[in-house]
């Protein structure tokens, strides 16, 4: 491994971290940007799009996501204490979380978001976006919220969800 390397472990459901309301940030430090670093470099390698710092064990709203998520350039974006100021038409999209592992489904969400927060300098900063990107800010700013994609789907897919899951760590149970 590089000495570079600070990927971060990532909670996974139902971690009660994932359920919990982040804090707002009070104060841009030192801490905070190398939290930051950290959460950039663990989104790239997971692979992923966005993470929220609930996933990473970490109660502080601060949100990372990748501003143009059909490249394969790296151009990573931070919103700290981000709020969502508009929301217009509605979209479904198949979604996925690093948190939520082996599922993914059809979730409606606005398919236009205007979101506002803080740069990682502190500064005002307002993201305009659609389609996957601004799905993708909305499942993040859920996190912070302590909700999940799956908070949004059926109580009938949530429970079939929760059985394979049980299944699943039953199974890797056995064969440790
Ligand atoms: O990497 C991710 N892909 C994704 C795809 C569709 C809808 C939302 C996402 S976010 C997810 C990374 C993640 O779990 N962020 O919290
Ligand atoms: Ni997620």
């Amino acid at each position: 491994m590089e000495e570079t390397a600070h990927e971060m472990k990532i909670y996974t459901y139902p971690d009660p971290v994932l359920k919990t309301p982040a804090e707002p940030v009070r104060e841009i430090d030192g801490e905070l940007q190398r939290l930051i670093d950290w959460m950039i470099e663990t989104m790239y390698d997971a692979p992923g799009i966005g993470l929220a710092a609930n996933q990473v064990g970490v109660l502080k709203r601060v949100i990372v996501f990748e501003r143009q998520p059909r490249e394969r350039r790296r151009n990573p974006g931070v919103l700290i204490n981000p709020e969502i100021v508009l929301g217009e038409d509605q979209i479904k999209w198949e979604e996925a979380c690093l948190s939520v592992p082996d599922f993914s489904a059809e979730v409606v969400r606005k398919g236009q978001v205007k979101v506002r927060g803080l740069d990682r300098q502190g500064n005002p900063s307002d993201i305009e976006a659609e389609d996957l990107l601004a799905v993708c800010l909305q499942h993040e700013v859920d996190h912070l919220n302590g909700t999940l994609f799956i908070d949004h789907i059926s109580a009938l897919k949530r429970a079939l969800y929760k059985k394979k899951l049980t299944k699943m760590l039953k199974e890797q149970d056995e064969m440790d």
